[in-house]
């Protein structure tokens, strides 16, 4: 498929998608996220990949959904014709996705990047809500997903002042894994991507599965679920694999069976 908002590569194992609108702050408008999840639709059906690093450049990893494309809409409009549904299917992927974050990450790029399983983030990264200065409010998780991220104080400062944070706040505020060099930013994303790609398949598909059952159960639930799914893995060759080659000092070669 030709992609005309975004770039997308392969490197070894890792899918790489980079937001592609410089001339907008990377805005993320109807387009670029329908393009967004054709490739991670590939990248989900390539058995060849295990994590997906979605990026956009040095002054933006995106500005926001796109202000311009989003002005005359109406309620009705809004409502019925349902683009959420397009935003969500990104956060529901059953494979890892890394947002490597540079520059500005306001609205929707806050709420792109939390829609991954983690940020890491170049040292000029700033982070922000900042709808309520458009009279509207954040329309793609922002009010949840921050919230479950950094807490009710933060959550209400931001989304209520609209101002944004930088990187060294957003980490310890732990919206952020990691903060790196901006010269490093992408080696570091890939070098963790290629990590989690070269590990068993239905270990980090399930990994991820059960940390994210920590915000929607109850704390016993959410153990009783581990627990099942811990037990699950044992079915698995690769578990085999990964403790025999433990046992022999060796490396593992995991076949994602
Ligand atoms: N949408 C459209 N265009 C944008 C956006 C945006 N979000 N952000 C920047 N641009 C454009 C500017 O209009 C400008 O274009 P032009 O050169 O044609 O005038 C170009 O990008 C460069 O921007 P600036 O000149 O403003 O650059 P600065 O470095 O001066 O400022 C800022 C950078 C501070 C990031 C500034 O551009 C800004 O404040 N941008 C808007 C941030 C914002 O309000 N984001 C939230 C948007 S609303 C939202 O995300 C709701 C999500 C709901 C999703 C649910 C969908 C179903």
């Amino acid at each position: 498929m030709a992609y005309e908002t975004i770039l997308v590569e392969v490197k070894g194992k890792v899918g790489v998608i980079t937001l592609n609108r410089p001339q907008a702050l990377n805005a993320l408008n109807g387009q670029l996220i329908g393009e967004v999840n054709a490739a991670l639709d590939g990248f989900e059906r390539d058995p060849g990949i295990g994590c997906t690093v979605i990026t956009g450049s040095e002054k933006a990893f995106a500005a926001g959904a796109d202000i311009k494309e989003m002005q005359e809409r109406t309620y009705p409009g809004t409502y019925l014709d349902d683009k959420f549904a397009d935003w969500d299917r990104i956060g529901q992927r059953r494979k890892p996705i890394i947002a490597a974050v540079a520059g500005f990450a306001l609205g929707g790029g806050c709420e792109l990047a939390m829609m991954a399983d983690f940020i890491i983030a170049a040292d000029n990264a700033r982070f922000g809500q900042p709808e309520i200065n458009l009279a509207v409010i954040p329309g793609a998780g922002g009010t949840q997903r921050l919230t479950h991220a950094i807490g009710k104080a933060k959550a209400m400062d931001l989304c209520l002042t609209g101002r944004m944070m930088d990187v060294n706040e957003a980490e310890r505020a732990g919206l952020v894994a990691r903060i790196v060099p901006l010269a490093d930013l992408m080696t570091e994303a890939l070098k963790a991507a290629e990590q989690i790609a070269t590990k068993s398949l239905p270990s980090v598909l399930t990994a991820k599965e059960a940390v994210n059952r920590a915000f929607e159960v109850t704390l016993n639930e959410g153990l009783r679920f581990e627990r099942r799914v811990f037990s699950a893995l044992f079915a698995t060759q690769d578990q085999k694999e990964g403790m025999a080659a433990f046992a022999e000092k060796r490396k593992p070669e995991f076949k994602n069976l």
